[in-house]
This record gives structure tokens, C-alpha cells and sequence, in this order.
């Protein structure tokens, strides 16, 4: 949360958002119209971290999802709730046990705090479907990754978000080749970026590189 004032809105409420996920979860949609990838976070203040994800997505060509009922063009799409481990467990229950049902192949959890516990938890309930959890904030990391054996959950460093969404694609393009093609033209792109920088760096010398790229080099 963004502000410790709560006057809270008589207008939202979690049981509407849990009856939502059920009703979606019980309606026909093809697998083509629903999200693929469901991002949760605590809180509105992760959002931040969490944007690396929605920019990997977006750049792998996928488009955000707001309305279950009325899919974007795209063929690959995202939605993105606030799910708070401690604050709505209940939203994060159903929210897990919904996850096959309305759809979604993947879903990427963050949270910060000691007690990260929304990607964990999330990945016990949305069981067997994957969970790649987040970790907000470097405190988070052992609260994150810290499951029993036989409840795995698969995690990226903190605030790799990033990562976390090439990790979404990645299970999502074993069943599904044009993904596999964007994300090797993503890396292609990314080697010769480096080539790019490497060669430039070299042969324009250190100060001329510096001044090509801009005072701070990058
Ligand atoms: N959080 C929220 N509910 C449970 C947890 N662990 C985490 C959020 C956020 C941090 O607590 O993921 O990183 C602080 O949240 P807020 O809302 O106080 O800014």
C-alpha cells in the first residue's frame, strides 16, 4: 500500500474479487482467450520491481489482459492482481485454486518483506501449475525460495523480475514454437548488443566510447 491512511472503498471488496475468479474459472473460455500469465504481487508498492516483468512480456510481444471477458488482439496475454499473502489470504486461496481453471499456464508471484510468502504459498495451491516467485527485496530471497521438499517453486534472484517473465515464456514455448522464435530473436539481439558495445568500446578507446555513449558510459 501506497498510504497508511485507510479509509478503505465501501465499493472494493476482496469476496467481490474471489467471486470474480470463481465465475471466471467456471465459465467456457478457450485456452486462446484467457491469460497465459498471471503476475500477482503484495502490494501496489512492488509494482516497480514488478514492472520488469510486464516489459519483458510486452517486448515478447504479449498484451495485458484487463478484461477476462474481452480478450486483447494479441494471441499472448497477461493479467496483473495485488494478492496479499497476510493481508488477503483468502484472495491468495483462490487466486491459487483457480489459477488451471481460468487458464493460466504460468503465474509469476512477488513479494518483499521477511515474510514473503505469497509466491510460495501460491505456488502450494496453484499446484501443478508453475510458480516462478520474485523475491521483492534481497530480504526476501530465503523467505521465497525456502519450500519443503516435494512443494517446489521455481525463483529468480530478488528484483529479477525480468528474468522471471523469459522463464514464463520459456515453459510457455515448449508448447507454443512462436514463442521460441521471439525468444531467440529476444537473445539474438541481446548477443549482438554486447558484440555492438565490444567492438565499439574497443575501437573507439575508452574516453571516445564514454562520449559516444553519453557521460556515464551506458
Ligand atoms: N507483503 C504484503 N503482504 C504480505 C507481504 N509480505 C509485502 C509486499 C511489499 C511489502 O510487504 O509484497 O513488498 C510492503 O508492503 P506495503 O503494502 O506495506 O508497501
Amino acid at each position: 500500500m501506497t498510504e497508511y491512511t485507510t479509509d478503505g472503498d465501501p465499493d472494493a471488496t476482496v469476496q467481490d474479487l474471489i467471486d470474480r475468479l470463481h465465475a471466471e474459472a467456471d465459465s467456457e473460455f478457450s485456452a486462446a482467450n484467457t491469460p497465459d500469465v498471471g503476475i500477482i504481487m503484495g502490494s501496489d508498492s512492488d509494482l516497480e520491481v514488478m514492472a520488469g516483468a510486464h516489459d519483458a512480456l510486452d517486448r515478447l510481444g504479449f498484451d495485458e489482459q484487463t478484461d477476462f471477458r474481452d480478450p486483447p488482439e494479441a494471441r499472448f496475454t497477461y493479467e496483473t492482481y495485488v494478492v496479499s499473502a497476510h493481508r488477503t489470504p483468502e484472495l491468495l486461496y483462490a487466486y491459487g485454486e483457480t489459477a488451471a481453471d481460468r487458464g493460466l499456464d504460468v503465474v509469476i508471484a512477488g513479494a518483499g518483506g521477511k515474510s514473503a510468502d505469497l509466491p510460495n504459498m501460491t505456488a502450494s495451491i496453484a499446484y501443478p501449475v508453475p510458480v516462478i516467485g520474485v523475491p521483492v527485496q534481497e530480504k526476501s530471497v530465503d523467505s521465497v525460495i525456502g519450500m519443503p521438499t516435494g512443494a517446489p517453486i521455481v525463483a529468480v534472484d530478488a528484483g529479477k523480475s525480468f528474468n522471471a517473465a523469459l522463464s514464463a515464456v520459456q515453459i510457455l514455448g515448449r508448447e507454443h514454437v512462436e514463442l521460441q522464435d521471439r525468444l531467440n530473436e529476444y537473445h539474438d539481439a541481446l548477443v549482438s548488443d554486447v558484440a555492438r558495445d565490444s567492438r565499439d568500446l574497443h575501437d573507439s578507446g575508452v574516453a571516445g566510447y564514454r562520449e559516444s555513449r553519453g557521460a556515464d558510459g551506458g
